[in-house]
């Protein structure tokens, strides 16, 4: 938040609670036959250059920024380990200043690493090749999780005798165990200057929805540099892992007779092909609107320079600097040991953009889609691609967009409708348990339209209880035998720098105040 024009928006969520296994669609659309799966030419970003300022670090970029950073002296004997490698981006004026053809402002990137329990963030310059700027330990707080982090405390528990027994006395084999770090936290004041996570194991014995069956009760807290189990706490012996049956979520996996009648496959042609264009990697055209998009680490995705071409004299007109999700707060309401500090910030704890995984063509996103890839670096610095990481699409829902019609009340007869068009960029994160689908919308009268949708399994308890509980005992309702759909809720912010016609907007909130008139008195009379 840097500016004053920036608004952040706080969307509330409802509490979201659905029975995971209801009826489900036979086959997926693109199985079906008739629905071969278009595919777009993968890119080799090996030797990309970036075309504009706001463009992501390039394959390149990111090598180079390893190779300076390798002869960095503080890193001469170990390199460190790497959290995020991304664009340092230019101030906004430069931004505003630059034209196609214009040389770049410098490129730069803002590294953050970790090296013997220390944060360090970087800036480099790519162009002279120099470290430019670099803090130790400049604010409290840790880094997002690196992947390694993840994968070495969720093996850390199998190294501790306590859980080896706890496991034992359960009858659950350990090659049945996923062990998950489900939020970095603090913790209390024995932990202080660690990076500590929680560690909590499920069973995947008989199913991959292996959220369903979570070994309730049992924590570890992880110290995630030493990788040593600093506390054990087990206080669920007596609730029973939850049964396994109907909870395997893939096509393939439905046996059950469908209740449902299956719907015909279903897609909107466009017999001319896609409407919108992607120029140089990153710029979308599309109707009267241009911008730039990129996939970002933390945010998932990240729209700049969004432009709206006035339909009166042509010129492009200013309408959003950048815009994007800055961090989700998902906190469950519930006071156990097991439960209490669950409150995932999964922007700043994950990387929404980290945990995109490539989406489906056809179902996630419909035919005639653009995808777009994601450029990030792994934890020892090399560059990574994650492949369809953002989709473009025009939608048609079949609503429409205006319509007057006219000949009742006088001659004219007219029957004027235009049906809405919009264009959709999408990407979803999968946050452990959760799918986080991000929609960016764009109308042709100007209205972005931010919707962030939420799939997946919910984030269970496993509880003694297996039909007519005591509500009031619980956290949340029973939704099948042992296991408890904790009442929680997601909260998403937004940071939005508006720039309507320039930088200088105010957000103007109108409030319609109700008056009461007394009888045998018009308030429209009176005035
Ligand atoms: C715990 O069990 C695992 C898997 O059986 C084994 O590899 C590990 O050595 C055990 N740890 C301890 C501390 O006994
Ligand atoms: C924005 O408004 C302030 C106060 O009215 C004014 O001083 C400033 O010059 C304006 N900036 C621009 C870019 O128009
Ligand atoms: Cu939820």
């Amino acid at each position: 938040m840097e500016k004053t024009s920036c608004l952040h928006f706080c969307f509330i969520s409802c509490l979201v609670l659905f029975i995971i296994v209801g009826s489900w669609y036979r086959s997926s659309i693109s199985s079906l036959p008739g629905y071969s799966l278009q595919t777009q030419k993968p890119i080799d970003h090996s030797a990309k250059t970036p075309y504009h300022p706001l463009d992501p670090l390039t394959v390149k970029e990111i090598n180079r920024v390893r190779t300076i950073l390798s002869s960095y002296e503080p890193f001469s004997f170990t390199f460190p380990t790497i959290h995020t490698i991304l664009l340092d981006e230019p101030d906004k004026v430069q931004v505003l200043k630059w034209r196609k053809g214009d040389p770049f402002p410098p490129r730069k990137a803002q590294v953050l690493a970790l090296l013997n329990g220390q944060s360090h963030v970087l800036n480099v310059d790519l162009d002279s090749r120099r470290v430019t700027g670099h803090a130790i330990n400049p604010s409290s707080g840790y880094p997002v999780l690196s992947m390694d982090d993840i994968s070495a405390a969720s093996k850390a528990p199998f190294s501790n005798a306590e859980f080896n027994k706890s496991i034992a006395a359960r009858w659950v084999s350990s090659s049945e165990l996923i062990c998950l770090p489900p939020s970095a936290g603090w913790f209390g004041p024995n932990e202080e200057g660690k990076r500590v996570v929680k560690v909590l194991c499920f069973s995947n014995q008989g199913t991959p929805n292996f959220y369903m069956r979570p070994i309730e009760g049992l924590v570890m807290t992880v110290d995630l540099d030493t990788l040593e189990v600093l506390k054990f706490s087990d206080t669920g012996r007596d609730i029973p892992i939850p049964k396994s049956a109907d909870t395997d979520y893939r096509y393939t996996a439905q046996k059950k007779e469908q209740k449902m009648e299956p719907l015909n496959p279903i897609s909107i042609e466009q017999p001319k092909g896609r409407s919108f264009r992607v120029e140089d990697g990153h710029i979308v055209k599309w109707a009267n609107w241009v911008f730039h998009l990129k996939a970002d680490h933390r945010a998932g995705l990240v729209i700049s320079r969004v432009m709206v071409r006035d339909s009166e004299n042509g010129e492009l007109r200013d309408v959003m600097y950048r815009g994007f999700a800055s961090e989700f707060f998902v906190p469950y309401m519930d006071l156990d040991e097991s439960w209490y500090f669950k409150s995932y910030m999964d922007a700043g704890e994950y990387g929404l953009g980290m945990s995109a995984l490539p989406l489906v063509p056809l179902n996630d996103c419909p035919r005639h889609s653009y995808y777009m890839d994601g450029i990030f670096a792994t934890p020892d610095g090399n560059p990574f691609v994650q492949p369809n990481m953002i989709c473009l699409f025009e939608r048609y829902a079949g609503d429409i967009s205006w319509r007057h019609s006219d000949g009742l009340l006088t001659d004219f007869q007219i029957r004027e409708a235009r049906p809405k068009v919009t264009l959709v960029a999408r990407m979803a994160a999968s946050v452990g348990n959760y799918d986080y689908i991000f929609d960016w919308e764009f109308q042709t009268d100007g209205l972005i339209n931010v919707k962030v949708g939420l799939s997946g399994m919910l984030m269970v308890k496993g509880s003694p209880y297996h039909q007519a509980p005591n509500q009031d005992a619980m956290s949340g309702p029973l939704i099948s035998e042992n296991l408890i759909g904790v009442v929680h809720d997601h909260f998403v912010t937004f940071h939005l720098d508006m720039d309507i016609d320039g930088a200088n907007n105010s957000f103007v909130n109108v409030n319609l105040v109700k008056e009461r008139s007394l009888p045998g008195e018009s308030l429209g009379r009176a005035t």
